[in-house]
C-alpha cells in the first residue's frame, strides 16, 4: 500500500492528542471542506466527529465480525423511539478520550464544550420509553451483549416547543437539516414492505391449501446504521434505523403524458411513511400512517433478522436458539403475525411448528395500564392495509380460542376478553393480547406495575399462562447521566472510590459511609452548586427570569399529563405564594420550582396545564412582596439535553402521580443518582426506591394505588367536600377561577377547575393536596439545615446503584432472552 495511505490509516486510529488534531485539520479540509478561517462551530462538530467516528470504526467491525464467526444468539430490540440524544460526549467518554480530544482542540484554538454544542439532539422519541431504549443500547454494548436496535429514521424527530404568550406552540425539529456525522447510509440493505392488495389462496405442491398476497403497494425499506459504543470502547453495536423510500418503478414512468410528474409526487409520498415522528401521548388508534410505520420497520427488521440467521441455518428450527427479538410496547406487536407469514407463506414452514418458533422467539414489554394507551387497530384498516396479517390474526384467535374454550367452561365473558379482536362497537385489533399471545415472556417495567398488569389488563392471560409476566425494574445508564452529565459530582465520587462505578454502579454504595463526613459533604454540597449555577445560566437564557442558587431547586420534568399532575404540583405553589404574602416577616426557605415538559399537540388539557403554569410564574416572579423566595420557571423545548443540565442540579424531585398510574419512571431514578430527594407517591419505581435509599431518605406522601382502586370503586369521593374543608386549597382555586392569574381572560381555566369538581378530579389531585402540601412542608424544614439534607441526598446517590440500566440489561439477558456476553476479537491493531 502506497505509504501516504498506510500514515493517514494509522493516524486515523491514533488516540493521542497530536494525532486527534492532525485528523481533526485533515478532516476540516477533505471532508468537510472548509478553511479554519472559515469554519462554524457547526464545521467543527462535523469534523471532530467524523474522526472520532474514525476512531471506532475497526472495533465496530471487530464487533460485528465476532458475532458472526461464533454465530452467536443475538437480541433485537425493536422500538418505534429511540431518544438518544447527542452523541458527541457520549462517544468520547466512553472510548475514553475526552482529555485528548480536549487538548487537540485547545491547540488548534477551540474549546470542546462549544463544538459539542453544535449537535442537535436525536429526539427520535416521546418519552420515557424511547429514552429506556437508548439506555439499553448503552447497556448491552457496555456488557459485550450482542445486541441491535431497530427502529425507524424519522427525518423529523419530537417537535420543537416554544412558548408563544404562554401558550404550547410546535414547530418541526429538523435534526437532518445539517447531515448527521454519525449514520452510515446502507443503499444495498434495501428490503420491499408491502401494503394493501387481496390474499390469493392456492393449493401448493403437495395439494395443501396455501395464501399469497397479491397486487401490494411496495415501499422499500433502506438501512442507516449508527455504531453504538460501550463504555471502554471495546464492543461497537448497531442501531439500525429504516428509512422509506419508493421503488424504481417510479423512474419509468412517461415523460410525455403527465405521468412523469404524477410519479415524482408518488415517491414523494412513497417517503412520507418514515418523515415524522408521532408525538402521542396516548396512541389514537385510528392513524393509518402510524400503523404503516409500524408494520414498515417490523417488517424489514425481520427480514434482516431471517437473512443473517440464514448465512449459518438452512431451516428455522433453532431460530429461537439464535435470535431474541423484544417488543418494545405493542408498537412492533405486528411483527409475530409477520414472522408467521414470512415462515409459513414464504418459506413453507407448517403452522404449528412456525407457531413455536415465533413464541419461542418474541418476548414483549408493556409500559402502560391506561386503557386509552393500549393499541388497537380497527379491523377494517388492517384488513385493507394488511390483509394477509389480519387472516394470520383470526387464525391465531381461533386456535387460541379453541383451547381456551375447553378450559373455560362457557365462561364467554372471559372468551370475549381473551379475544385478539374486541368484537364491542366498530371491531378492533387488541395488540396487547396479540403480544401477549405470541410471546415467550411478557414483562412489567416496576414491581408495582408488573403486579397491577396481573391484576388488571392481563388478569384472564395471566391465569392461562401463570408463568409468562414477568418483572424487569427499568433502569437508567449511569455514564449518561452521572460520568458525563455530572462532572463535578463524578469526579468527587471518583476521587474517594476509584472509577470502578462507572461500569458497576454497585460499586457507588461504598459512598454511603461517606455520608457523615463533613468535609465529604461540602464537597458534595459544592458539586451540587456548581450544578446549580449551571442551571440558572441555562435558565435565565431560556426564560430570561434570575434565580437564586441557593434556593431549593424543586423539579418536576416529563411529559405534561394529568396523571403525572403537574397540576398538584402548580397548586401548592400558589399556596406557598399566598403564605408567604400573608406572613412576609418569616424567614422563608427560599423555593425555585423547576417545571420542563412537552404535551401531545392535541392534548388540550396538558396545553392548558402549561398555559397555566407559565400565567401563575408571571404572577409569581414579579411579585415585590415574595422577595425573591418564590420562582417558578417552566423551561422550553425539555429534551435529553436540557435533561443533562437539570438533573445533576435538583434538590427535590418531584415523581407525584396518581398512585397506580406510573408504570416506572426512569427521571425518578436520573434525579436520585443525582443526589435529589424525592417527593412522591408510593407509584411506579418510586417503591423500589424508597426500598433501596431508605424511608428516612424520601418523602413519601398520598393515596396509595389500592386506596386509589377502593376509592374510585366505591365512588366515595367527592372533591367538592375536600376544596371546601382545605382554605389553602379553597384560595388557591378560587385565585383561579377569579382571574388573578389571568385578569385577560377570567374563565381561561374554567376547563381545569371543571375537571376538578364535576369531573369527579379522576386524578384526585385535591384528595392528594393536603398530604402533599405536608410533605413540600418537611422538605422546606430539612433544607434549613444544610448538613442533614446533604447526608441523605449523599445516600439517595450512594443507594441507587441497583437502577442501572446494567442491571436491568442482564436481568433481560439472562431471564428471558438467553443471551451471553461475547468478546470481539480484535487482529493486531497494526496489521497492514
Ligand atoms: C413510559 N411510557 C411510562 N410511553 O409512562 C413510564 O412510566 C416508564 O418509565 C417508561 O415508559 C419506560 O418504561 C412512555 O413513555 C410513550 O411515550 C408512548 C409513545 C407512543 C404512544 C403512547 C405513549
Amino acid at each position: 500500500m502506497d505509504a501516504r495511505y498506510k500514515s493517514r490509516e494509522i493516524e486515523r486510529r491514533s488516540l493521542d492528542v497530536d494525532g486527534l488534531k492532525r485528523s481533526f485539520l485533515e478532516w476540516l479540509v477533505y471532508s468537510v471542506g472548509k478553511d479554519a478561517r472559515a469554519a462554524t462551530r457547526r464545521d467543527w462538530f462535523h469534523t471532530v466527529a467524523l474522526a472520532v467516528r474514525d476512531r471506532l470504526v475497526d472495533r465496530w467491525m471487530d464487533t460485528t465480525r465476532t458475532y458472526y464467526q461464533q454465530d452467536a444468539k443475538r437480541v433485537y430490540y425493536l422500538s418505534l423511539e429511540f431518544l438518544i440524544g447527542r452523541l458527541l460526549t457520549n462517544s468520547l467518554a466512553n472510548l475514553g478520550i475526552t482529555d485528548q480530544c480536549r487538548q487537540a482542540l485547545d491547540r488548534i484554538g477551540l474549546n470542546l464544550d462549544d463544538v459539542v454544542e453544535a449537535e442537535p439532539d436525536a429526539a427520535l422519541g416521546n418519552g420515557g420509553l424511547g429514552r429506556l431504549a437508548a439506555c439499553f443500547l448503552d447497556s448491552m454494548a457496555s456488557e459485550a451483549l450482542p445486541g441491535y436496535g431497530y427502529g425507524i429514521r424519522y427525518e423529523f424527530g419530537l417537535f420543537e416547543q416554544r412558548f408563544e404568550h404562554g401558550w404550547q406552540v410546535e414547530y418541526p425539529e429538523q435534526w437532518l437539516q445539517f447531515g448527521n456525522p454519525w449514520e452510515f447510509p446502507r443503499p444495498e440493505v434495501l428490503y420491499p414492505v408491502q401494503f394493501y392488495g387481496r390474499v390469493e389462496e392456492f393449493r401448493d405442491s403437495v395439494g395443501e391449501r396455501a395464501y399469497r398476497w397479491v397486487d401490494a403497494e411496495r415501499v422499500l425499506a433502506m438501512a442507516y446504521d449508527t455504531p453504538v459504543v460501550g463504555y471502554g470502547g471495546d464492543t461497537i453495536n448497531t442501531l439500525r434505523l429504516w428509512s422509506a423510500r419508493a421503488t424504481r418503478d417510479f423512474n419509468f414512468g412517461h415523460f410525455n403524458d403527465g405521468a412523469y410528474m404524477k410519479a415524482v409526487e408518488q415517491k414523494v409520498l412513497t417517503e412520507n411513511l418514515s418523515r415524522v415522528l408521532y408525538p402521542n401521548d396516548a396512541t389514537e388508534g385510528g392513524k393509518e400512517l402510524r400503523l404503516k410505520q409500524e408494520y414498515f420497520f417490523t417488517s424489514a427488521s425481520l427480514q434482516d433478522i431471517l437473512r443473517r440467521y440464514l448465512q449459518h441455518h438452512s431451516n428455522f428450527d433453532s431460530l429461537p436458539d439464535k435470535a431474541a427479538i423484544q417488543l418494545n410496547d405493542t408498537h412492533p406487536a405486528i411483527g409475530i403475525a409477520e414472522l408467521m407469514r414470512l415462515l409459513v407463506d414464504q418459506h413453507g414452514v407448517l403452522w404449528d411448528k412456525a407457531w413455536d418458533i415465533t413464541r419461542a422467539t418474541f418476548s414483549y414489554t408493556n409500559h402502560t395500564l391506561l386503557p386509552e394507551a393500549l393499541e388497537a387497530w380497527p379491523v377494517r384498516m388492517m384488513e385493507r392495509v394488511l390483509p394477509r396479517h389480519m387472516q394470520i390474526i383470526y387464525e391465531i384467535n381461533a386456535k387460541f380460542l379453541n383451547r381456551s374454550k375447553a378450559r373455560a367452561a362457557g365462561d364467554n365473558a372471559r372468551l370475549s376478553r381473551l379475544s385478539l379482536i374486541d368484537e364491542r362497537g366498530d371491531r378492533r385489533v387488541r395488540m396487547g393480547n396479540l403480544a401477549f399471545l405470541g410471546s415467550h415472556k411478557v414483562n412489567g417495567v416496576s414491581a408495582l406495575h408488573t403486579e397491577l398488569m396481573k391484576q388488571t389488563v392481563f388478569a384472564d392471560f395471566h391465569a392461562e399462562f401463570p408463568e409468562r409476566i414477568n418483572n424487569k425494574t427499568n433502569g437508567i445508564t449511569p455514564r449518561r447521566w452521572l460520568h458525563q452529565a455530572n462532572q463535578p459530582l463524578a469526579a468527587l465520587i471518583t476521587s474517594r472510590i476509584g472509577n470502578g462505578w462507572i461500569k458497576d454502579l454497585g460499586q457507588i454504595k461504598a459512598l454511603a459511609e461517606k455520608a457523615d463526613d463533613l468535609v465529604f459533604r461540602e464537597e458534595f454540597r459544592r458539586a451540587k452548586r456548581k450544578n446549580k449555577k449551571r442551571l440558572a445560566a441555562y435558565i435565565a437564557r431560556q426564560t430570561g427570569v434570575d434565580v437564586q442558587v441557593d434556593s431549593l431547586f424543586d423539579v418536576q420534568v416529563k411529559r405534561m399529563h394529568e396523571y403525572k399532575r403537574q397540576l398538584l404540583n402548580i397548586l401548592q405553589a400558589i399556596a406557598l405564594y399566598n403564605e408567604m404574602r400573608d406572613n412576609p416577616t418569616v424567614s422563608w426557605v427560599p423555593v425555585t420550582k423547576i417545571f420542563a415538559g412537552k404535551a401531545a399537540p392535541s392534548y388540550h388539557m396538558a396545553k392548558l396545564i402549561i398555559k397555566l403554569i407559565n400565567d401563575v410564574a408571571k404572577v409569581v416572579n414579579h411579585d415585590p412582596s415574595v422577595h425573591d423566595n418564590l420562582k417558578i420557571v417552566l423551561l422550553p423545548n425539555y429534551n435529553v439535553t436540557a435533561a443533562e443540565i437539570i438533573m445533576p442540579a435538583a434538590d427535590l424531585s418531584e415523581q407525584i402521580s396518581t398512585a397506580g398510574m406510573e408504570a416506572s419512571g426512569t427521571g425518578n431514578m436520573k434525579l436520585a443518582l443525582n443526589g435529589a430527594l424525592t417527593i412522591g407517591t408510593l407509584d411506579g419505581a418510586n417503591v423500589e426506591i424508597r426500598e433501596h435509599v431508605g424511608d428516612d431518605n424520601i418523602f413519601i406522601f398520598g393515596l396509595t394505588a389500592e386506596e386509589v382502586n377502593d376509592l374510585r370503586a366505591s365512588g366515595g369521593f367527592n372533591p367538592r367536600e375536600v376544596i371546601a374543608s382545605n382554605p389553602s386549597l379553597k384560595r388557591a382555586l378560587d385565585m383561579i377561577s377569579t382571574g388573578v392569574f389571568s385578569p385577560d381572560d377570567p374563565h381561561r381555566y374554567h376547563p381545569i377547575l371543571q375537571a376538578l369538581t364535576d369531573g369527579g378530579d379522576h386524578f384526585l389531585v385535591t384528595a392528594d393536596f393536603a398530604e402533599y402540601c405536608e410533605a413540600q412542608q418537611e422538605a422546606m424544614d430539612l433544607y434549613r439545615d444544610q448538613e442533614e439534607w446533604t447526608r441523605k441526598a449523599i445516600l439517595n446517590t450512594a443507594n441507587m446503584g441497583w437502577f442501572s440500566s446494567d442491571r436491568t440489561i442482564m436481568e433481560y439477558a439472562t431471564e428471558i432472552w438467553d443471551v451471553h456476553p461475547v468478546k470481539p476479537e480484535h487482529p493486531a491493531e497494526t496489521e497492514g
